[in-house]
């Protein structure tokens, strides 16, 4: 007789964009992958009784709650999947793993500093597992970079350049929402997608950042206020107007830890560029070059291949050799947006599993989240030279 895989009850709070990703994780990890654990979509939570409801019944959830607290403290919640604004995450993770449950919370880890130490402290503390959801580390092509700087494929790491460029609200017009309110997003462009290039350049190369120069900028700083959170990033259909409290565009550069330098750029005010992460990587003997518009493509140039056919290679990263593909389809068919979602949650079921600690964990959350608060002091300064916190 084979043993029965044990059930891991999943609680997920929030399902608006994020939460509708991690449900069709949670629904697909099992079908295409062999768990050691069943995720069993437990009880999904959120304020409106009428509209958490209609989301439970929509994306797969058996129940639904309006109290975040009254999930935490189910016996038949394991993990609680944290898909809120950043206000809430410290407190809501923080509860979750008193109560001895594993916690996948989004990112950025937390709105602060202060938070995002307090929650790794909790994370120490407990007997439940805890992770940040960076969901681009587990986009294949990216994989395969990090496989080819750690084999020395490109030689020492010179030059790091990280773009996160988006437009949704390039347009004036585009509503006032939660990720543009300080309170609750922490921070604008550097936060929300900041954080994700920050956290891919340390993951590919290995290294980490030790200071920044920044500057960041509001361009727009009063906009319609949402009636709606609908869609991707709400709608607005009135004419009260508010301010932006939190940055639309963050550049700044930086020194790496192995000696290379860095720039960064995270701006919403992109025209025409949608979802586009680029990493390029120039090493010693070679280069790298990802963009996550062409996702299932990574460029690799290798300078110590002889002159007449040197050149970047455009490798197609949909080989059953890549990592997680081969539980997909066969070569050349593609992986998208929402594959990334379902490795992550396969990653985090294997690790509670094998009680390891799965990365990145609540103190890779929290070294991200230092770069954050360097770039904003710095900005603050006049983009003067500011190093990175280090681990206390
Ligand atoms: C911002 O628009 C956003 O939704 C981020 O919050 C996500 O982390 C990113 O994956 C897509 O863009």
């Amino acid at each position: 007789m084979t043993e029965a895989v044990p059930r891991l009850g999943i609680g997920m709070v929030g399902y608006a964009f994020m939460g509708v990703a991690h449900s069709q994780a949670w629904r697909n990890a099992p079908r295409f992958f062999d768990l050691p654990m069943r995720p069993d979509m437990a009880v999904v939570a959120g304020r409106d009784e009428a509209a958490v409801n209609a989301a439970a019944s929509k994306l797969g959830w058996s129940s639904a709650e309006t109290d975040w607290k009254a999930l935490v403290s189910r016996d038949d919640v394991d993990l609680v999947d944290i898909c809120t604004p950043g206000d809430t995450h410290a407190e809501i993770a923080i509860a979750a793993l008193e109560a001895g449950k594993h916690v996948l919370c989004e990112k950025p880890l937390a709105n602060s500093v202060q938070e995002a130490e307090a929650m790794v402290r909790a994370a120490q503390a407990s007997t439940g597992t805890a992770m940040v959801g960076f969901t681009y580390r587990r986009v294949p092509a990216v994989q395969l970079a990090r496989t080819l700087v750690a084999d020395g494929r490109i030689g020492t790491v010179r030059h790091v350049r990280a773009q996160y460029l988006q437009d949704w609200i390039a347009d004036p017009q585009a509503p006032l929402s939660w990720r543009l309110d300080k309170q609750k997003a922490g921070s604008g462009a550097l936060g929300d997608i900041g954080a994700h290039v920050v956290d891919l350049a340390q993951f590919v190369t290995g290294e980490s950042v030790t200071g920044v120069s920044a500057v960041l900028e509001t361009f727009v700083k009063e906009r319609p206020v949402a009636d709606s959170f609908g869609g991707l990033h709400g709608t607005s259909s009135g004419t009260e107007t508010g301010p932006v409290t939190v940055d639309d565009a963050a550049i700044f550069l930086g020194r790496m830890s192995g000696g290379g330098l860095a720039t960064f750029e995270a701006t919403r005010f992109a025209w025409g560029r949608k979802n586009a992460i680029r990493l390029e990587i120039n090493g010693s003997h070679g280069s790298l070059a990802f963009d996550f518009e062409d996702m299932n493509v990574l460029h690799y140039f290798d300078a110590t291949q002889p002159a007449p056919e040197a050149g970047f290679r455009r490798i197609v990263v949909t080989e059953p050799e890549h990592a997680y593909v081969a539980n997909w389809w066969p070569a050349g068919h593609g992986l998208g947006y929402e594959h990334a979602f379902t490795h992550q949650a396969v990653d985090l079921i294997t690790a509670i599993a094998e009680h390891r600690q799965p990365e990145p964990s609540f103190a890779d959350g929290l070294v991200v989240q230092r770069v954050l608060a360097a770039v904003e002091q710095s900005a603050a300064n006049d983009s003067t030279w500011t190093l990175v916190q280090k681990e206390s």
